[in-house]
């Protein structure tokens, strides 16, 4: 039986352009998987090192250690860590190209920014510790001037030599010490990241729990640096997200439009071609060719970027990119960094497809690069991009074959705006949400976030823990590529979302009209996240820290470095994480207990590895109950009667 091909995928657009594939001779990032042949097991088990070339060194049964003598725990651990350091990297590098597009706008150097969410601008501006007395919201110059103070600060984080990242003190107090404690409070963004490449080179850190002291700060200086800072000066910069309609899969494109992807991570360009495609003269141009119009779709992180702010659909996640193309109706995929995968190339080829790069740093060989400068020209070298794929409309060859389905969904939830609809509109709060979990409604929340990998079936992992947790009224908070499987299953809407879940979760969601699963953004949003969990901590009644409250993280379908860092900052906020897949530490048996159990002792988090989705889940669930125990809630769930149903409609 060809077990690999009977499981690729559970979502019925990816099935239907993969036989088409099939059928065309395409190949697919799953077709490769398989040529790959079985993974080599010592880079399963993280116990492959070549960090230097006296190696590459193995551990097995035969030699328990590398040549220079290093065991499997330090090799896991390096290794470890050096995803971390990698991770944090991508994060936070997409932070400071945000700040410095913040500065631009701010000095008004840059045509198409502007500062849209002035409230956003002073909030992030008071943890930043920019004074704003006497500056005027209402005021250009005045907006503009702290604009520029605050860009200059984040800047600021990412290489400052004295000092702590001031975003780490958001937090709450008990978790502030346990890091003071502990010694892992991140200084400068890049120096932590930087610490680790050294630690981790030939003949440093040889101390499997002292390389994931900097690994922990690296990983911090992530949550509560780099990807904070790209998510709140986004939101000063592009607006802060709010509840809206939009719709998911491939379905959304349009055969007598001008399809355009984009592809990537950074809203900075995205959001740019956002508002080229409704540009009066470029539309008009795509009349010239005989189009209805401009239709803009999402793949990976861009999606949710440009989803949560402007309700552009989502045509897929990771592993739909390259089927995003066999459609043969993408006029252009423009892409920018990570998760990009260089099997576009080939396929654009088959098709009259413009596949684009256009950041300096993410070129592939052999594929069109239109460098977006940021600066004044940006905007002039967008439209030029959108013009070329309107230009390319004329040149489909072959059958359009866009699949049928696309589903509504609801976006845009953040830690702002969880407080307006759970807490009502007139008194902003976190109070209805923290007095569900007291009550039992709510048994806990559950972020459930993170990539697809080819080594599982496509999405079915990730609909598998959702479904359950939201059936054991767990509410669920998404991110990522996690975030869009759930939205093609149709369980972002609140009236579908409602039939899967629990009756206590189901009222709640009813009686505030939201689904049982939100989606928060795109993966650096989980910054988003953090600050939820601060803010349930604030707001009283389930204990004093991150650690005590009934909260689980997972990521059923990681694959990316990506994933590991923010694993690993959530594990450092004191949050049980859950990776399905695997784990490449499981070679390494004392370092794997420490990540497994004793890191637990030290930040109240700890991780667990879990590929089947039913154990998964129940792990998750199972934690939430053990700390709403200790927490004395109420165990038994109370049937809603008139009057606690008035209590919830305060
Ligand atoms: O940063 S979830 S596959 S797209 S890494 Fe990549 Fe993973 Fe998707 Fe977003 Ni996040
Ligand atoms: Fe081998 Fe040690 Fe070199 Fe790693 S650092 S490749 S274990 S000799």
């Amino acid at each position: 039986m060809d077990e690999e091909k009977e499981c690729r995928s559970v979502d019925s657009c990816t099935n239907e352009l993969m036989a088409i594939c099939g059928e065309e001779g395409i190949e697919l990032s799953w077709d490769r998987r398989k040529l790959q042949g079985k993974p080599c097991k010592f880079g399963v088990d993280g116990v492959c090192c070549r960090i230097c070339f006296m190696g590459p060194c193995r551990i097995s049964k035969k030699s328990s250690q590398g040549v220079c003598g290093a065991d499997a725990d330090t090799i896991a651990a390096r290794n470890f860590a050096r995803m971390i350091a990698a991770g944090a990297a991508a994060h936070s590098d997409h932070g400071r190209d945000v700040a410095e597009t913040l500065i631009m706008a701010a000095k008004g150097e840059s045509e198409g920014y502007e500062i849209k969410d002035r409230t956003k601008l002073w909030a992030v501006a008071k943890y930043m510790e920019v004074d704003t007395e006497g500056k005027d919201q209402g005021k250009e110059e005045d907006v503009n001037a702290v604009a520029l103070a605050v860009g200059e600060k984040a800047l600021g984080e990412f290489g400052k030599s004295h000092g702590y990242l001031l975003a780490s003190y958001r937090a709450p107090e008990q978790r502030n010490k346990i890091w003071d404690e502990l010694g892992v409070r991140p200084r400068a963004i890049d120096r932590e990241v930087v610490e680790i490449m050294h630690r981790t080179t030939m003949g440093v850190d040889q101390d499997y729990e002292n390389i994931m002291k900097q690994g922990t700060r690296c990983a911090l200086a992530d949550g509560w640096g780099g990807s904070m800072v790209a998510t709140d000066l986004q939101d000063v910069l592009f607006g802060t997200p709010k509840p809206l309609r939009s719709e998911v899969n491939l379905g959304i494109f349009k055969e007598d439009h001008v399809n355009i992807v984009v592809h990537g991570h950074e809203p900075i360009i995205s959001e740019l071609i956002v508002l080229a495609t409704q540009d009066k003269d470029i539309l008009a141009e795509a009349e010239k060719v005989g189009a209805k119009g401009i239709q803009l779709g999402g793949v990976c992180c861009t999606a949710n970027e440009i989803l949560m702010r402007h309700g552009i659909p989502v045509a897929g996640n990771f592993l739909q990119q390259e089927l995003a193309l066999v459609t043969g109706a993408i006029e252009a995929m423009v892409v920018d960094v990570q998760c990009v995968m260089q099997g576009l190339a080939d396929i654009a080829k088959k098709f009259h497809t413009e596949l684009i790069t256009v950041s300096p740093k993410a070129a592939i060989r052999g594929v069109r690069q239109m460098v977006v400068e940021e600066g004044p020209n940006a905007y002039k070298q967008v439209k030029e991009i959108v013009l070329l794929a309107i230009n390319n409309f004329p040149n489909r060859k072959g059958k359009v074959r866009i699949p049928q389905e696309s589903y509504p969904m609801i976006a845009g939830f953040t830690d702002e705006s969880v407080m307006y609809t759970l807490g009502g509109s007139f008194r902003a709060s976190y109070r209805p949400l923290n007095d569900n979990i007291i009550n039992g409604r709510i048994r806990g929340i559950a972020g459930v976030v993170g990539c697809n990998n080819v080594k599982v079936s496509h999405d079915d992992i990730h609909l598998k823990v959702v479904k359950e947790l939201i059936a054991n009224d767990v509410l669920v908070l998404q991110t990522g590529c996690a975030a869009i499987a759930t939205a093609k299953a149709g369980l972002m809407t609140p009236e579908e979302g409602a039939k899967q879940a629990g009756p206590g979760l189901a009222e709640v969601c009813e009686t505030v009209g939201i689904p049982p699963v939100l989606h928060c953004g795109a993966c650096v949003d989980n910054s988003r996240l953090l600050i939820a969990a601060t803010q349930v901590v604030k707001e009283g009644g389930l204990g004093d820290d991150i650690s005590q409250l009934p909260l689980a993280g997972s990521a059923p379908e990681w694959m990316s470095e990506k994933a590991i860092a923010i694993g690993q900052y959530f594990v450092a906020s004191g949050v049980f994480v859950v990776f399905g897949v695997g784990l490449p530490v499981l070679g390494a048996p004392n370092f794997s207990k420490y990540l497994f159990e004793d890191i637990e002792k030290e930040y109240g988090g700890k991780w667990a590895v879990e590929p089947d989705p039913h154990k998964h889940a129940q792990l998750m669930i199972e934690h939430i109950e053990a700390k709403r125990k200790k927490l004395n809630l109420k165990f038994e769930r109370k049937l809603l009667d008139m009057a606690a149903r008035r209590e919830l409609e305060v």
